[in-house]
Order: structure tokens, then C-alpha cells, then sequence
């Protein structure tokens, strides 16, 4: 009986040796989500500084929880779950999530359209030149699409003051080393209003190889504007960190910064408006017309409402498109036998209207631009090529799905999405520039 007892003994501890340590592990793991999730919701969700010590117990934790799982569109459980700490995890913007009202009232904006800037540190991550670009584009993104021009000064005051810095760095709103906040920015105003703070202890990049600066840049420069976080993963403002190429406005961001800084937009189009979109625009015997609602600059009267055109240089002719219909137009004569239905092109009957359309001289073929594809039509044998449709996404990289008016000169294809016009160089498929729409008329 003894040498049992002692058998007992020794199973039991080896039991306790083991069981004990597994335990603690996977508590304190626990303890770890818990207060980073506790610190994440006081940062970004206004959590009372106050929740200190007692687990779960508190309902402001669990409010804050909410809130923040249905910013990101995760399921609203409340808890501190692996779904809410991955999201908790991601690299990201320093600026809360919901608007801080007591510090910061709402819709504020610059009540200039000049607004200075100022590079008061380089990072020694990339060249100056590069970091001198990367913030002039972030800042090109927005002027844009605004009214606004930013003006560079080297010493002084300037309304954006943009540092580098790591931990504390003189604003009492500390980075926290490598990962996790990026940067920040303070909405427009007076002092710290505008200026905009990138974490040191980032590696920075002109690339995807570390932080994009001229990504990060742009998106706090959305804040340093006056703009908030989007709940939309495809917008510049979303808060989390995420890498991609071409222009990085979404619809989203478009509607919030033309919130605070477009006036309503008058009856008769302006054509000197900045915001100014186009319906269709196309060359006839080296003039310039242009399409807008009821609207037009230079065209037979009898053509409004048009959804696109094209000049065909080889026949002298130009086509415009309203509906499933479309007309030929020589000098500024509708020509005989038209309309026609856009379906002689070759297009199948769910296709009901043509976004764009432009001829490309060197191949002597037009495309046309419906929704998400363009078709790419033969002028010489009068055949829609073979492996059309085809998405504009994948074969015009950088514009986006849709456009609404195309139009080529000197090489260079100009296509409208909204206020903006893309140069294009289509040989290259890359974006060259990004102008205003009405840049067109020289305003
Ligand atoms: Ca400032
Ligand atoms: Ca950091
Ligand atoms: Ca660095
Ligand atoms: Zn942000
Ligand atoms: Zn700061």
C-alpha cells in the first residue's frame, strides 16, 4: 500500500507539473487581448480612461466593443474576440475612429484655398528627394479635386507642419515603436491644427518594401483637410494601413472632401467649375466638343444628352451615342441613314448605352466603354475584334471600373471619371498625369 501511495503521489504531480503552465499560458494570452483591446478602445473609440483593473465586467467596454465591430463591418459580438484582435492588430492611422467632439468640433475646414506647408525633418529612410515627392503627390491628390492650393515654405510657421518622430515627439499623443500607429494628423486649424506626425520608428518607403510615405501621407493629409475615418475598405480614409497602386481616391472620399470644400454646384454648368464632369468629349476637324447634360460646347443643336462620341479621321465623320442609338455627324450635318442601333457594331442587346468612346488612330480601331468593359471595334473591316469585351480595370490600370468620356490627342488618350482626366499613355497602359476635368478649357 505504501509504494501505491507514492505512485499516486508522483502521477499527481507530474499531472500538476504539466497542467499548471499550459493554464497560465493561455490565460495570460487572454490578459494580453484583453488590454490591448482595452487600450485600442480608449485610443480610438473613446473609451473612458478610466476602465482600469476588473475584467469584462464593464458595459462601456462592451458599448466600445460594438462600436468598433461595426466600424469594421465584423460581427457585433461585443466580446473580445480573434476576428475583433486581428483587426486590433493591423498597422494603422493614429487618429480616432469616432470624432473626439469634446476636443474637436465637427465639419472643421481651412477657410483658405491657400494653405502652406512645411517639411520640418526628413526620415533617413529614403532621400530627401523622394520624401519631397512622396508629399507633394499626397498633397496633389487633394488639390486635385479642391479648390485648394498648398504652397511649400522652408522655415517659419506654416498651417501643415510635417515631422518625423518617434515615442513622445513634443504633442503628448506618443508613437508606439515599430508597427501598429503610423502616423497622425490634427484637423484644420490654428497651432497644432493641420500638422501631420509619421512614426521614425517606421521604415518608410517610396515602394511597397516598408510604409508607403506618399500612401500614409495622403491619408493624413484627408485629416490634416478635415476629413474622418471611412468604414469603407476601399477609401484612402479607411483607417488600416493597406498598399496599392494607381489613384487613390474612392467615391467615398471624393463625396467627403467635396462635402467641405465644393460649393453646390449651380444649374447650368460652369465651365470654369473645378468639379466639372463631362458625358463626352471628341475632336471634328481639330475642334474640341464637349458634352455635359443639356449641355454643350459647339455641336448641332439637335444632339443633347449624348452619352458618348468619336471622330473617325478616315471617314471624317463623327459619331455620337445616346441610348442603344447612334448618329454620324459630318461637319455639322447629321448624315443620311442614321440612327442606328448600336447593336450593327456587333454589341449584344444587354449592352443599353455606351460610356465612352474613342478612336485610336495608330490601330485604327475605337473602343467603346460600357459599365466595367470596353469593346474594341475594327473601323477598317467594320468587326468588333474577337476578344472583346475585355475589363477596362485589367487593361487601363489605375483609372478604376468606369469611365464617362474618352478622347485622344497627340498620342495621348484623356479619360473623364468625374471631375478628374486621366493622361494616359495607352502603349505604356500608365497613368502620366491627373487633372481636372475642365483643364480642357484652359480655365
Ligand atoms: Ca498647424
Ligand atoms: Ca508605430
Ligand atoms: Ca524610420
Ligand atoms: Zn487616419
Ligand atoms: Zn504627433
Amino acid at each position: 500500500a505504501k509504494m501505491k501511495n507514492s505512485i499516486l503521489l508522483l502521477v499527481l504531480s507530474a499531472a500538476h507539473l504539466y497542467a499548471f503552465p499550459l493554464l497560465k499560458e493561455e490565460t495570460e494570452a487572454d490578459e494580453n487581448d484583453w488590454q490591448r483591446a482595452k487600450e485600442y478602445l480608449k485610443r480610438f473609440y473613446n473609451l473612458p480612461r478610466g476602465i482600469e483593473g476588473t475584467r469584462r465586467s464593464s458595459s462601456a467596454m462592451t458599448e466600445a466593443l460594438k462600436s468598433m465591430q461595426s466600424f469594421f463591418g465584423l460581427k457585433i459580438t461585443g466580446h473580445v474576440d480573434d476576428d475583433t484582435i486581428k483587426v486590433m492588430k493591423m498597422s494603422r492611422c493614429g487618429v480616432p475612429d469616432v470624432a473626439e467632439y469634446n476636443v474637436f468640433p465637427k465639419n472643421l475646414k481651412w477657410e483658405t484655398t491657400n494653405v502652406t506647408f512645411r517639411i520640418v525633418n526628413y526620415t533617413p529612410d529614403m532621400k530627401s528627394s523622394e520624401v519631397d515627392k512622396a508629399i507633394h503627390n499626397a498633397l496633389r491628390v487633394w488639390s486635385e479635386v479642391t479648390p485648394l492650393v498648398f504652397k511649400k515654405i522652408h522655415e517659419g510657421i506654416a498651417d501643415i507642419m510635417i515631422s518625423f518622430g518617434a515615442k513622445e515627439h513634443g504633442d503628448f499623443n506618443p508613437f508606439d515603436g515599430p508597427n501598429g500607429l503610423l502616423a497622425h494628423a490634427y484637423p484644420p486649424g490654428k497651432g497644432i491644427g493641420g500638422d501631420t506626425h509619421f512614426d521614425e520608428d517606421e521604415t518608410w518607403s517610396a515602394d511597397a518594401s516598408g510604409y508607403n510615405l506618399f500612401i500614409v501621407a495622403a491619408h493624413e493629409f484627408g485629416h490634416a483637410l478635415g476629413m474622418a475615418h471611412s468604414q469603407d475598405p476601399g477609401a484612402l480614409m479607411y483607417p488600416v494601413y493597406s498598399y496599392s497602386k494607381g489613384f487613390p481616391l474612392s467615391n467615398d472620399d471624393m463625396k467627403g472632401i467635396q462635402f467641405l470644400y465644393v460649393n453646390p454646384r449651380p444649374e447650368a454648368p460652369d465651365k470654369c467649375d473645378a468639379y466639372l464632369s463631362f458625358d463626352a468629349v471628341t475632336k471634328l476637324r481639330g475642334e474640341t466638343i464637349i458634352f455635359k447634360d443639356r449641355f454643350y460646347w459647339r455641336l448641332h443643336p439637335q444632339l443633347t444628352n449624348i452619352d458618348a462620341a468619336y471622330e473617325s479621321p478616315e471617314k471624317d465623320l463623327v459619331f455620337i451615342f445616346r441610348g442603344i442609338k447612334m448618329w454620324a455627324i459630318n461637319g455639322y450635318d447629321l448624315v443620311e441613314g442614321y440612327p442606328k442601333y448600336i447593336h450593327k457594331l456587333g454589341l449584344p442587346k444587354s449592352v443599353r448605352k455606351i460610356d465612352a468612346a474613342v478612336h485610336i488612330r495608330e490601330t485604327g480601331k475605337t473602343l467603346l466603354f460600357t459599365e466595367e468593359d470596353y469593346w474594341s471595334y475594327d473601323e477598317n473591316s467594320h468587326t468588333m475584334d474577337k476578344d472583346s469585351p475585355r475589363s477596362i480595370e485589367d487593361d487601363f490600370p489605375g483609372i478604376g471600373e468606369e469611365i464617362d468620356a474618352a478622347f485622344q490627342e497627340n498620342g495621348y488618350l484623356y479619360l473623364y471619371k468625374g471631375p478628374i482626366q486621366f493622361e494616359y499613355n495607352y502603349a505604356a497602359r500608365r497613368v502620366l498625369r491627373i487633372l481636372r476635368a475642365n483643364n480642357l478649357f484652359n480655365c
